[in-house]
């Protein structure tokens, strides 16, 4: 049988700011045009933040995801998944109140507190188009990314009780030993999606050893219990997809992740970068997964598929 490969696309996040690419999906429309685009190109998963149309800011208000949530589940298949990270800046309690309030069939789930750096590009930026951007770049400076013990189990709980599977989002190796630790305590529960990430400034980095130690912990920590896709930052989000689509794993790609297609070329969207890495996968005789695919894979529950109805019902 021919190994199906899942790919994860990202298609705004929270850290690009508006003023980095022309091409970073803003208001509601574009950020749910850029993910059917990216699930027609082959993406199973759509990874989901929301910002406010006018400034570009990351905004987790739930009523700012529900055009985007009905409008992607009227037009595709895709699985949605919604952020809990949010941004680095924001308190838990914001962060949570979408995935809390869709129950989607997944939501991120970030294993660890760390320094989250985003400030390297501040000075490279010659035009800011909105005040908010460099502060919130250098806020990354001085500001860390919360994501303790208390925090973990209080999203594990409240959201796993609604029957929301996550994406570990693991930056580093000690975030595999944490999901073990909620692992052993029957708190995650498996197959884990595990989504390694490679490059973030306080993470671990983009070396070929990097990716190679992080697939090796995870193998001794969670054997079959797991399913491996990695997240490369930045210009090693095609290398890194690369090497982990010959170890036998599966990928997130996107433009919260990279605004690089290759090296010199900015990505003019989500669905082209999704598109070099399917060509990947098929030039090494794998298949992309399907939406459908993806979910057995992944252990989803069919109750928690978004639909534009369950979207309605939820803010009334
Ligand atoms: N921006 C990625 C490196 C989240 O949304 O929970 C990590 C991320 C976090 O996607
Ligand atoms: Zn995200």
């Amino acid at each position: 049988m021919v190994r199906k490969v899942i790919v994860t696309c990202a298609v705004t996040g929270a850290i690009h700011t508006p003023s980095m690419s022309p091409y970073l999906p803003i208001t509601e429309k574009e950020i749910a045009d850029a993910a059917v685009e990216a699930a027609q190109a082959g993406a199973s998963i759509i990874h989901l933040h929301a910002r406010d149309p006018k400034t570009g800011r990351p905004d987790q208000s739930p009523e700012r995801f529900a055009p985007i949530l009905s409008s992607i589940s009227e037009r595709s298949d895709a699985v949605l998944n919604i952020t809990t990270g949010g941004s680095p800046s924001m308190t838990l309690d914001e962060r949570l109140q979408p995935a809390l309030i869709y129950a989607p069939e997944v939501a991120s789930l970030n294993m660890g507190s760390m320094n989250f750096g985003a400030f390297q590009g501040v000075e490279r930026i010659q035009n800011y188009k909105h005040d908010w951007e460099r502060a919130h770049l250098e806020g990354t400076r001085s500001g860390v990314f919360r994501n303790t013990f208390s925090d973990i189990e209080g999203i594990l709980r409240r959201c796993g009780d609604q029957g929301t599977r996550f994406e570990y989002e693991c930056y580093d190796v000690g975030h595999l030993y944490t999901l073990a630790h909620f692992l052993d305590r029957q708190l995650a529960k498996p197959p884990l999606f595990i989504q390694t990430i490679f490059g973030v400034l306080g993470g671990i980095g983009n070396h070929p050893e990097d990716v190679i130690n992080m697939r090796r912990t995870a193998d001794r920590l969670f054997g079959n219990d797991y399913v491996w896709s990695v997240l490369g930052v930045g210009r090693a989000q095609l290398p890194i997809a690369s090497m982990a689509i010959a170890a036998g794993g599966n990928l997130r790609v996107g433009l919260e992740d990279s605004l690089w297609l290759r090296p010199g070329q900015m990505a003019k969207s989500s669905a082209e970068q999704v598109i070099a890495a399917c060509t990947v996968i098929g030039a090494l005789g794998l298949e992309v997964a399907s939406p459908t695919q993806a979910r057995e894979m992944l252990g989803l529950n069919s109750q928690n598929r978004i639909t534009p109805s369950r979207v309605a019902q939820a803010l009334s």
